[in-house]
């Protein structure tokens, strides 16, 4: 049985990830981060898994990673653990180059010294590409890192590409555009969106209070995404690969989607800090813009070319935004309703 090594498998990424290599027939080895309250909600249901082995782990901790790797022995290492959150890297940005750089850099030694057999998967992103230099972005489109998060995302994408070429390792990064779930956390916009739209139909939030609702991305299914990881470990040789859809909407129009979902006709208002959304039929405002939502320096769109993913590795994404927004809705509508314990 191939032996795989999880890191962030309590994240959105790594649930699904761990349900695909299960099905795939591996012995998935997860690392988990001990927490004061429980954090395993998206793997819950796979806790007892016969497959599933669960290891306190964090990527601060280079001893730790050696021991794990050294008994181990994965096949292959999906490095999914990050501080992933781009406007918290403001606050944190020392620990979030500590985890997402430094971090990298630890795994990788830790593969080189104990399994250099094995394949190496980078969660890479397309937030180095930050003030885009061309569009759409491809893997050769040039970087420019708008956030300490994107920066040290950036290290951890050259780092891998050095241990390649240094020491001949198989190590690939998926430079993964933003994909979104039903498991996403409910910080990033999407999730957000979704959640405090369902709260607000359900008379239990006045509104939704966002930033810069003119941000376009490029919005995929999660689900679909752990496939391509996977999939960029079984190649002939190691390689880097853009995954997205190809197609790129803003937060205004996600907004607009998701509260017709709920049967809102959404129009718009003033501009600026004092624009708002409002239901045309009722009136009733459901979105408001905050200014603490704003960042120090945006990415104003990020639009990707996933043409070599499917040429290569036979990926293409098939859920849209509607059917993506579909998903959320109906999921946070459910969530929502029993967090509040309304009973239908
Ligand atoms: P997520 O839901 O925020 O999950 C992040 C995971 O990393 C969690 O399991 C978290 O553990 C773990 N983690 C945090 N700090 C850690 C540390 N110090 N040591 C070990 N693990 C740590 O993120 P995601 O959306 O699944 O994304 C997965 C990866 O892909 C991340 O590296 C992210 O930066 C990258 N990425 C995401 C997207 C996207 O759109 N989702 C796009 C491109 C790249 P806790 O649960 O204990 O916090
Ligand atoms: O959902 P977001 O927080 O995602 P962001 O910053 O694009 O980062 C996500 O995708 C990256 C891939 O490109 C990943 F690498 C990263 O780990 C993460 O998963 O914000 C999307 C956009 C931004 O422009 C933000 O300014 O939405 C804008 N936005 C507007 N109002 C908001 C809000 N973002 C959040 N989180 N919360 C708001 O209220």
């Amino acid at each position: 049985m191939k032996r795989a090594f999880v890191t962030g498998t309590t994240g959105q990424d790594g649930s699904y990830l761990v349900e695909l290599l299960i099905e795939k027939g591996y012995e998935v080895h997860g690392t988990i981060r001990r927490a004061s309250v429980f954090n395993t909600a998206r793997i819950d249901h796979l806790m007892d898994h016969p497959q599933v082995k669960l290891h306190h782990s964090d990527l601060t901790d280079s001893s730790n990673l050696n021991k794990l790797l050294a008994t181990i022995k994965p096949d292959e290492i999906y490095n999914l653990g990050a501080q992933s959150h781009v406007a918290v890297s403001f606050e944190v940005p020392e620990y979030t180059a500590q985890v997402d750089a430094t971090g990298t850099l630890r795994l990788l030694d830790a593969m080189h010294s104990f399994c250099p057999e094995a394949r190496f998967y980078q969660a890479s992103t397309s937030e180095m590409y930050g003030k885009v230099r061309e569009v759409p972005q491809s893997e050769t489109t040039p970087f420019y890192p708008r956030s300490p998060y994107a920066v040290a995302k950036l290290y951890a994408y050259w780092i891998t590409k050095n241990f390649r070429e240094s020491y001949d390792l198989y190590a690939c990064n998926g430079i993964l555009f933003n994909h979104e779930s039903e498991r996403r956390g409910r910080t990033f916009v999407t999730r957000k969106i979704t959640t405090n739209l369902a709260q607000v139909h359900l008379g239990l939030r006045d509104t939704v209070r966002l930033g810069n609702i003119d941000a376009k991305r490029d919005w995929g299914y999660a689900k679909e995404y752990v496939e391509a990881m996977w999939l960029m470990l079984q190649q002939d040789e190691p390689d880097d690969f853009v995954i997205a859809t190809g197609e790129m909407h803003s937060v205004r129009d996600f907004c607009e989607r998701s509260a017709s979902w709920l049967g809102y006709n959404l129009v718009w208002e003033g501009e600026g800090v004092t624009e708002i959304g409002r239901d045309e039929t009722t009136g009733k405002v459901l979105i408001e813009i905050d200014e603490r939502y704003f960042r120090p320096a945006e990415v104003e769109e990020l639009l990707g070319d996933p043409s070599k993913a499917e040429r290569e590795l036979g990926w293409k994404a098939k859920v849209g935004l509607d059917e993506l927004v579909d998903i959320m809705m109906e999921s946070d509508m459910r969530v929502v309703k029993k967090e509040a314990g309304i009973v239908e």
